[in-house]
């Protein structure tokens, strides 16, 4: 005979039972889109809460957001009960010189308003993505060590960098886990960036296939270190699941791909468009390259949690055309 019972769940099974909720800023910018949906295969399209300016195409919850106005933020991470927080939304390093005031208060002041918010609401993780903007002329340019001489020299790099230390501060002081990494150029082909310097890697593939020419900002010998976006992602994902005992910094995790010039991803591009031509006319966006480095050592993120990219750029490129060429 079958009996009838009931019980309670008591207090900690029913935490192990809550999904994690993931919130995401900036997600329909290049990185966004694409973390967004891998953080949905990964905890659930339900569970994962995207956020950007305007509306865009999300198979999901999406929520507009400004990062600038902290109530909406507290709203937000309140009505869904956030664990998680992906903090992406920002202003790049060449948009940033156009206004400067605008870039520090969405890439620094909402930051830090959201840092307070993460200890008032008892956020479990936050990722704060940074970059090789924060290196700058006194960075050593080659194999650039995790601990080294910044003086970043654009107001992105300043806001990253000054971002990376609110990271530490707000970890040793309030014990907020918060983990991040010095994202290099990212390639893709999910969108087109805009108000980068390193964009021209992207841009690139798509006027190659487009009009078989392309008029690069960048003078052909720019060595600049890039990473394309599926390691981006593996790496990004391995780094938030990491045990908390092995993320040992809160700033930047330095992490290297591949380097490449123009003139040489131009060359691999022409392998599989024989006819594509290119021609040269930098723009202030060389100053702003001149100043990052061009190789990376990333011998902590491989030794801290495993980091370790699986494409080069031969097998990139072969990558990204065949995605676009379609
Ligand atoms: C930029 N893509 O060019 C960004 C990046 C590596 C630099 O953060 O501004």
């Amino acid at each position: 005979m079958l009996r009838n019972f009931s019980f309670t769940l008591p207090e900690n099974d029913k935490n192990t039972l809550k999904k994690t909720v993931v919130l995401i800023t900036g997600a329909n910018g290049q990185i966004g889109k694409v973390l967004t949906s891998a953080l949905r295969s990964k905890y659930g399209y339900e569970n994962v809460i995207a956020t950007d300016l305007t509306e865009a195409k999300h198979n999901g919850p999406f929520e507009i957001l400004d990062i600038t106005d902290k109530a909406r933020m507290k709203e937000i991470i309140k009505q869904y009960e956030v664990d998680h927080i992906y903090h992406l939304a920002a202003i790049l390093s060449s948009n940033g010189e156009r206004n400067i005031h605008l870039t520090w208060e969405v890439n620094l002041e909402s930051y830090l308003s959201m840092l307070d918010l993460a200890c008032e609401l008892k956020i479990d993780r936050i990722f704060f993505p940074s970059t090789i903007g924060v290196y700058g002329p006194t960075t050593p340019r080659v194999n650039t060590p995790q601990n080294t001489s910044f003086v970043p020299s654009t107001v992105y790099g300043i806001s990253k960098l000054a971002g990376e230390l609110w990271n530490q501060y707000y970890r040793k002081r309030y014990g907020l886990d918060i983990r991040s990494i010095r994202y290099p150029g990212v390639i893709s082909y999910q969108s087109i960036p805009s108000g980068g310097t390193t964009d021209f890697a992207v841009e690139m593939f798509f006027e190659a296939l487009e009009k078989g020419h392309y008029e690069c900002f960048l003078r052909s010998d720019t060595r600049l270190p890039m990473v394309y976006m599926p390691d981006v992602i593996e790496g990004t994902l391995k780094l938030m699941s990491a045990d908390k005992s092995d993320v040992s910094i809160a700033c930047g995790y330095n992490l290297a791909s591949f380097s490449l010039t123009p003139e040489e991803l131009f060359h691999e591009i022409k392998k599989h468009i024989p006819d594509f031509t290119i021609s040269y006319f930098p723009d202030q966006r060389q100053q702003i390259a001149d100043s990052w480095s061009e190789s990376i050592d990333d011998s902590l993120a491989r030794k801290d949690w495993g980091w370790s990219p699986a494409y080069n750029m031969e097998q990139m490129v072969v990558d990204m055309i065949g995605h676009i060429k379609p």
